[in-house]
């Protein structure tokens, strides 16, 4: 019994600490010139088509409204998307990641699988690296190992494109879990620390409606290996689905099956709604620390 893995009471991210026995909001800043854009003027010194200024004052609100971390991606992994070459990548998120940290003592997620932008955000101030291939690129495990900082390991079947043509499993649970296990063996053989690292099931990728409601329904399994769970399923079509509306309308979906995950043991919610996700974590938090 001696040498089972214990969860990790808190995570180092570089420097500063996340309490891992209260769940934290993850708030999405996506930098992708459709998000900061400023609607195709020019403006001095700006050749990514992300505004600084915009990108820092929704920041700003995030660390008010209860974010711990922010998680900056300049690549778009929704079905279908735009494929965004590694130097347009990091031309989108490195000046981000730097304001940020120039201004703010917030963990700054990258939400990449780019290993010279996991290198690059790091020595800009990175405190975590978020890679929704788990670190399955060239180079990648390397580079991520190197930084010294945690890492999320997140499940996907196939890739972005044409991911949700046929996902099929077996026992999704089973193959999500045996997945993530195989990854955190890889990274442990790479010279990974076990306690650098957090599981993700991947919602939405890969997976049909039935696959993410069951995933959600028996998240408590992966409790059994024994690291912090990260789950993000805000406003994502497993919400739209079931409550048949359109991204704009899906806050509430998204705040009951973030209570649920946390319910089932997630560690990190990742959302784009800040306020009222933070405000839904505190009071399912304080009825789980019931009497203590
Ligand atoms: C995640 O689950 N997801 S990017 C489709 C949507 C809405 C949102 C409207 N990065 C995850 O946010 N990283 C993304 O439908 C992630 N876990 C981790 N660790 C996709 C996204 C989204 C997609």
């Amino acid at each position: 019994m001696t040498n089972l893995p214990k969860m990790p009471a808190q995570l180092d991210c570089a420097g500063l600490v996340l309490d891992l026995s209260i769940p934290h909001v993850m708030a999405v800043l996506n930098v992708t010139p459709d998000s900061f854009s400023d609607g195709g003027r020019f403006v001095e010194g700006d050749t990514t088509g992300v505004n600084l200024d915009r990108a820092l004052h929704t920041v700003d609100s995030m660390i008010r409204d209860g974010a711990s971390i922010i998680d900056v991606g300049g690549e778009s992994t929704r079905p279908g998307a735009k494929v965004v070459g590694p130097q347009q990548e990091i031309d989108r998120v490195l000046p981000v990641v730097e304001a940020i940290r120039q201004r703010f003592d917030v963990i700054v997620s990258v939400d990449t699988s780019t290993p010279q932008l996991m290198t690059a955000a790091a020595q800009a101030g990175a405190s975590l690296i978020n890679d929704v291939r788990a670190l399955q690129r060239e180079g990648a495990m390397e580079a991520a190992r190197d930084t010294g900082l945690p890492i999320c390991l997140m499940h996907m079947q196939g890739e972005p494109q044409s991911m949700q043509q046929e996902p099929q499993y077996d026992d999704v649970v089973d193959d999500v879990i045996s997945y993530l296990d195989q990854r955190v063996q890889a990274c442990c053989a790479a010279g990974i620390e076990r306690q650098r690292l957090l599981l993700d099931p991947g919602y939405g990728f890969g997976k049909t409606l039935q696959h993410n409601l069951v995933l959600l329904d028996r998240l408590d399994e992966f409790q059994r290996l024994n690291l912090p769970l990260l789950v993000g399923m805000s406003r994502k079509s497993m919400v739209g689905l079931v409550l048949n509306k359109p991204v704009d309308e899906r806050l509430y979906g998204s705040l009951a099956v973030a209570v649920m995950a946390v319910a089932k043991g997630a560690n990190i919610v990742r959302c784009h709604d800040v306020a009222a996700t933070a405000d839904v974590l505190k009071m399912t938090a304080a009825v789980m620390n019931h009497g203590q």
